[in-house]
């Protein structure tokens, strides 16, 4: 096991710890829905890297595998869901305080069955662990079913925009229906899926947080207006993730400390705010940003495979 150098700066850590939890049964429970520091500190996850590809192709995503990259999109290695099974039977033996088995990738948890399948297996085996997905949201109305039937009850959608015109730039092309669609209309077909697959998960009883990638430039006057159309449809928390600039967003600067700020200011007015993200990886093991249980469940097993992933 590794443990990882806290990030959380004592002055926001203090901040955090004085606020009430946002979901008092999840506190402790699950890292990403523990709004305390010290709630989030006290329960780990296990990323299995299941979803083998994605059916839309956001302009910063880059997959790959490797052991190296701390940052989502990135896994070792894929697993079957033969293998997640096994995985897991290994990380509870690993891991002392897993409480949370999550699939976020390498590439989207709905675009296969792969995740679902495993999810009702594992659920099947350990009720008691709960069940976390990742997801795009494009195929989200269709299977927010099938994933409350396969015991996942908590669920976190990636919605960067509202507006197809901003949606065009940042996810220039999707896969629907075995067709490819583009531009502006692609990005009205996912945002209206996403809100959608949001207002489904919601009355099925799913504890929704929503993922916003900040972009400078391109949707970082545009936050408040996505917290308050998600919050609308149904979500309880929002997650605003940095840009990491790679891909055809290289060209980019990170967003700065002030730009984050402001960005999640907007989103508060409208949802709690989760300030502990980690960026993990796809086949991340531990507490996020305090333990790393990675090498240990997987040794050296890597296998060079054609790059997918989910950030
Ligand atoms: Fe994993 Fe995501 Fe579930 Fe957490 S991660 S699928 S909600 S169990 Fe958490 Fe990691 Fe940030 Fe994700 S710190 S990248 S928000
Ligand atoms: Fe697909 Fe996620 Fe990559 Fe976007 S970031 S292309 S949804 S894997």
């Amino acid at each position: 096991m590794t443990e990882l150098p806290f990030s959380a700066c004592p002055a926001h850590a203090m901040r955090t710890a004085a606020m009430a939890p946002a979901f008092p049964e999840l506190e402790g429970r699950h890292p990403c829905f523990s709004t305390t520091a010290e709630g989030h500190a006290r329960a780990a996850r296990l990323h299995l890297p299941v979803a083998p590809g994605c059916n839309i192709a956001c302009a910063f995503c880059r997959r790959d595998y490797n052991r190296v990259e701390q940052r989502p999109g990135v896994a070792a290695r894929l697993l079957t869901p033969d293998e997640a099974v096994a995985t897991t039977e290994r990380a509870r033996r690993l891991v002392p305080n897993l409480a949370v088995v999550g699939v976020a990738g390498p590439g989207d948890p709905l675009a296969s069955d792969h995740a679902i399948d495993a999810f009702a297996r594992i659920h099947a085996r350990w009720p008691e662990l709960t069940l976390c997905v990742s997801t795009n949201g494009l195929m989200l109305p269709e299977r927010a079913d099938d994933l409350a039937a396969a015991g996942v009850t908590t669920l976190t959608v990636t919605v960067n925009s509202v507006d197809p015109e901003i949606q065009a730039i940042i996810t220039p092309m999707i896969a629907w229906r075995r067709k490819r669609v583009n531009g502006v209309e692609a990005g009205r077909r996912l945002i209206d899926n996403q809100l959608a697959g949001v207002a489904r998960a919601a009355s099925l009883g799913l504890t929704i947080k929503i993922n916003t990638v900040l972009i400078p430039t391109i949707n970082d006057h545009h936050i408040g207006e996505v917290a308050a159309a998600v919050a609308k449809a149904g979500a309880r928390m929002i997650n605003v993730i940095p840009l990491i600039p790679q891909h055809r967003l290289a060209h980019l600067k990170a967003p700065s400390f002030i730009e984050r700020h402001e960005a999640r200011a907007a989103a508060a007015k409208h949802l709690r705010v989760f300030t502990h993200c980690q960026r993990c990886r796809a086949d991340a093991v531990g507490v996020p940003g305090l333990t790393d249980f990675t090498r240990d469940l997987y040794g050296d097993d890597i296998r060079a495979e054609p790059t997918f992933s989910h950030g």
